[in-house]
């Protein structure tokens, strides 16, 4: 239904003016219209349809080949002063990225129908929550926002109510990689996007809005937006702790937050309840404590690597209502990708036949989108309005070397260096080298709508009188042996770091205090059933002081990118710690 309020009607109707599509339709969110959606992809090509026995209602979407991760190189924040972008984003002037664009855009749609998709980010009754709309031409981005937000008649209605939202533009062109631009606004709260139809380039409420335009809103409005899982650890007495955790992408969110419990914990009664697995909003409630809603309302995962072994929630909620996106097929048409323990791929995620010297079957950030209510260990605190409040807070990546499996920081103002200096191997998350480190401060560098510096001194800003901060850890899954395999054995067993982590928040823990953070002795972890050699616990378990002088360096010259704009009291933390090491 075309809307009442005024300024959307009018941005429609110039947006309309601009790209002369041949229809313009309102998204109302109904399953009729998912219907009609799914009906016009069958019939392009976007969508093919897969095995309805097996897997009822699932569909494959092959991208273009050119157009299969986040471009950060044709990424951008155009704010008025470029000091505000920061040297952490490549920026644009305003008019000029404006004019660029609306050269894209000019009749773009002719030929095509026009999507005008009304959506909110988070519970639809939270005050924690906002809203945004996005206008595409493409029914995938249509089918996909609808399983990843509140999308159409009742985000609409919030919207007529409050009169205020993210614009956000969004139109497929022609999937040129030379004609591709994400383009932010922060100052005017909206967002342009042309030439990729993929992931978090084309679905324009996860990162665009819930991270790179809500961290500007958040860092006015005293809350934050963070690449982060949210999930809730409940212990054999049945109380329930919630932990936020931010990994850059594809290191581990989404196993992380549908962890199953090894053996002996669930005999224990240890239960897990996923909230988030991407992004988590969080704002400080009445009570001193940090709060968090989970403003997406399903998941757009990693699908190589996850299996019944990894992660069977992942693997139980794909079995109907998705869309997979990129990865292979088998002879009987059922979606396959590499780590799958059963069944082959008969076809790549080109539709070519399968020849592994050729290509993996599933290209490797292939992904699902599926509702959040699908995974077996779904909580309905997902949609409380007030959200879950934090005991935890963890930072974590893909360090091969030097990074212990698990430390605790001293208090707030070390825990936000340890998140502001994280470092990580690049991912086939993004266009462009893997595995090479990055410092990728929060797991934001792809995602800060501001400069670090700034963001920084926002962090540190949390920390009041009055405040009940989460404590803040670090973790590394990663960490390699001599022969390059992974020391620790990660994903469910990562449970037993958790259980640490929350008995140090809670105060029921030992630990090693050292300069860079508190480190737990080998026997203040569980390691019941691990049957991990003590030698290389040790070593995971173990700070590498020659190792932390060099990296404590390197973070020095790194805070020193975002000059004045870093907040002393950081400096001073690093200098304090380096004294230490020294
Ligand atoms: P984005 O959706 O890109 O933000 O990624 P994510 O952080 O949610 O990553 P995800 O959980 O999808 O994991 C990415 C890859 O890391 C997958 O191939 C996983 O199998 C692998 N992985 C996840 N957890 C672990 C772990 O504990 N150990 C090891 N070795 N690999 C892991
Ligand atoms: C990430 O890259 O961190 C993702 C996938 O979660 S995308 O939606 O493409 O950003
Ligand atoms: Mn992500």
């Amino acid at each position: 239904m075309p809307s009442q309020l005024a300024s959307l009607k009018q941005w429609v109707d110039d947006v309309a003016r601009l790209t002369q599509p041949d229809q313009v339709h309102w998204c109302d969110g109904s399953d009729a219209e998912n219907a009609l959606m799914v009906e016009r992809m069958l019939a392009n090509g976007d969508l093919l349809k897969l095995n309805e026995q097996t897997h009822p209602n699932c569909y494959l979407h092959r991208s273009s080949p050119q157009d299969v991760a986040r471009v950060e190189h044709l990424t951008f924040v155009c704010t008025t002063n470029p000091a505000d972008a920061g040297p952490n984003n490549h920026w644009m002037e305003p008019a000029e990225a404006h004019a660029q664009m609306d050269a894209l855009y000019a009749g773009c749609m002719r030929g095509r129908t026009m999507y005008v998709v009304p959506y909110c980010m988070g519970p639809i009754d939270s005050p924690l929550s906002r809203c945004g709309v996005e206008i595409t031409d493409s029914p995938y981005v249509v089918a996909n926002m609808r399983i990843m937000t509140r999308m159409g008649a009742a985000a609409q209605a919030r919207i007529e109510r409050e009169g205020s939202f993210v614009k956000g533009l969004h139109s497929i062109g022609e999937l040129d990689p030379n004609r591709r631009f994400i383009m932010h606004f922060p100052e005017e709260l909206s967002i342009q996007s042309f030439g990729s139809g993929y992931g978090g380039n084309a679905l324009l409420g996860k990162k665009c809005h819930a991270l790179r335009i809500a961290s500007y809103q958040a860092r006015t409005e005293g809350w934050l937006a963070e690449h982060m899982l949210i999930v809730g650890i409940e212990n054999p007495k049945g109380e329930t702790h919630y932990v936020a955790a931010a990994f850059p992408s594809a290191c581990g969110k989404t196993n992380l937050a549908m962890l199953i419990p090894p053996e002996g914990y669930r005999r224990d009664g240890w239960k897990v309840w996923t909230v988030g697995d991407d992004i988590c909003w969080m704002h400080p409630g009445a009570d001193g404590r940090l709060y968090a809603i989970n403003p997406e309302a399903g998941y757009f995962g990693v699908a190589p690597g996850t299996s019944e072994k990894t992660n069977a929630n992942a693997m139980a909620m794909l079995n109907h209502d998705a869309i997979f996106t990129n990865v292979g097929v088998t002879a009987d048409n059922q979606p396959w990708w590499e780590g799958m323990t059963t069944g082959a791929p008969a076809q790549d995620w080109q539709g070519r036949p399968y020849d592994r010297a050729v290509s993996p079957a599933a290209h490797p950030n292939a992904r699902f989108t599926v509702s959040a209510k699908q995974c077996p260990s779904y909580t309905d605190k997902a949609e409380d309005p007030q959200g879950v409040p934090l005991s935890a807070i963890i930072f974590g990546g893909r360090r091969a070397s030097l990074v212990p499996l698990v430390l605790e920081a001293r208090d707030w103002t070390h825990g936000v260096l340890v998140g502001a200096s994280m470092a990580s191997e690049t991912t086939a998350a993004a266009t462009g080298a893997v595995g090479v480190v990055r410092r990728d401060s929060m797991a934001m560098k792809p995602f800060a709508g501001y400069n670090f510096g700034d963001y920084f001194a926002h962090w540190l800003s949390f920390d009041k009188p009055g405040a009940k901060l989460p404590k803040i850890f670090q973790v590394n899954w990663f960490r390699k042996d001599a022969d390059g395999k992974f020391m620790w054995p990660g994903f469910g067993d990562n449970l037993r770091v958790l259980e640490w982590v929350l008995k140090r928040a809670t105060g029921q823990a030992g630990a090693l205090e050292t300069p860079v953070g508190n480190v737990p002795n080998p026997a203040d972890l569980n390691t019941d059933g691990l049957g991990l050699d003590a030698a290389v616990l040790e070593q995971l378990l173990t700070v590498d002081r020659e190792g932390y002088k060099a990296e404590m360096a390197s973070i020095g010259e790194y805070l020193d990118e975002f000059g004045d704009r870093t907040p002393h009291a950081l400096k001073a933390e690093r200098a304090r710690i380096a004294a230490q090491l020294a």
